[in-house]
């Protein structure tokens, strides 16, 4: 079996750490236990051929890192060259993520025909034992899992699906440019840890003193970035990148659901002048708002959560407009 670390060629060495082995055959028996870390390249080199309708994406519309995928392919006009499949928002526990066209924007799994996402997985391997997540890059050609990590599905779709844009303009939109790939991967390690993160272990704390630890780390960063984008209009300047994606999928969920579930109640989004602005800038960029449902957010933390949510009744929606303008083009145009 002839292991090689040819993923390292992919986005500049981003993917060192992902080993891969080069014989198809091979991988079924050799897919990680934990962690599914394939690429997909423009140039196959990887053994995964960026390609039109090769891939499909199995998605929750809830989730937050799933919303990467699905905000990087509207974004860059790969809607028509990568599938998507959208899982029922209940997740219910010891069965995970199921399919069912009876509720809105879900779907069936037209792909593999199978009725739970777990099914999908132990197709690709019989000896995963991993977590059964989204979002998940599915190969139709070689009937296998290419990637579970959304950080990682952002990338491939940022930069190895250009041949496969709409139009030309969505080929140049690159989010992870060269020069600004320090600033980006710093904020990366921040935001994740004290927001993206940060509101999850707020929200699943145990003890108030976990609680206490993770809320005001929250909030800390938040007025940290109110800062920031007091004088730039996204966190690295003039230009909108992948690390404004990622704030950007926690920030749209805070006062739908982290605020009141998640119990981060210190502020509310709306109540930071420059980050409401922000959130809404970025709400209307073409194509991105499709990619927000608030339905699927809303009732998925409220009636999946038992232990924190024991009713499974779902608060009444904040009213917030998004659509109202954000005036932050006076930072950048
Ligand atoms: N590292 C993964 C994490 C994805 C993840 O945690 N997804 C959650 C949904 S928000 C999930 O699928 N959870 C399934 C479960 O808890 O059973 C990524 O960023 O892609």
């Amino acid at each position: 079996m002839q292991l090689s670390k040819i993923a390292s060629t992919f986005s500049k060495g981003r993917l060192v750490t992902s080993l891969f082995w080069r014989n198809r055959e091979s991988i079924s028996c050799v897919i990680p236990s934990r962690k599914l870390w394939f690429a997909v390249t423009a140039d196959g080199s990887s053994g995964f051929q960026a390609e039109r309708d090769r891939y499909h994406l199995y998605v929750s519309l809830a989730c937050p890192w799933a919303h990467r995928a699905t905000f990087i392919r509207a974004m860059k006009g790969l809607e028509n060259a990568i599938s998507l499949s959208v899982v029922d928002w209940l997740l219910i526990k010891g069965q995970g993520w199921k399919f069912t066209d009876l509720k809105p924007r879900c779907t069936l799994d037209p792909v593999n025909n199978c009725a739970y996402l777990k099914e999908i997985y132990h197709i690709a391997s019989a000896e995963y034992h991993g977590n059964i997540t989204v979002p998940l890059l599915w190969d139709k050609k070689q009937n296998t899992i290419v990637s579970n990590e959304s950080s990682e599905i952002l990338r491939m779709l940022n930069s190895e699906f250009n041949e496969y844009c709409d139009t030309s303009e969505h080929a140049q939109i690159n989010l992870y440019p060269d020069d600004l790939q320090k600033d980006i991967d710093e904020l990366n390690v921040w935001i994740y840890r004290d927001i993206n993160n940060g509101v999850y272990r707020a929200g699943f704390a145990k003890s108030q003193e976990a609680y206490d630890g993770a809320v005001f780390k929250v909030f800390d960063a938040l007025d940290e970035i109110e800062q920031i984008l007091s004088q730039k209009r996204y966190l690295t300047g003039s230009r909108f990148t992948e690390v404004d994606v990622r704030l950007f999928t926690t920030l749209i969920r805070f006062d739908m659901v982290y605020y009141s579930h998640f119990k981060c109640s210190k502020k509310r989004v709306a109540d930071y002048p420059n980050i409401w602005g922000y959130v809404r800038d970025i709400y209307q960029m073409p194509g991105i708002a499709d990619t927000v449902d608030f339905e699927h957010i809303r009732k998925h933390y409220m009636e999946s959560h038992l232990s924190i949510n024991p009713t499974g009744i779902v608060s009444v929606q904040p009213e917030l407009d998004f659509m109202q303008p954000h005036g932050r083009e006076t930072l950048s145009p």
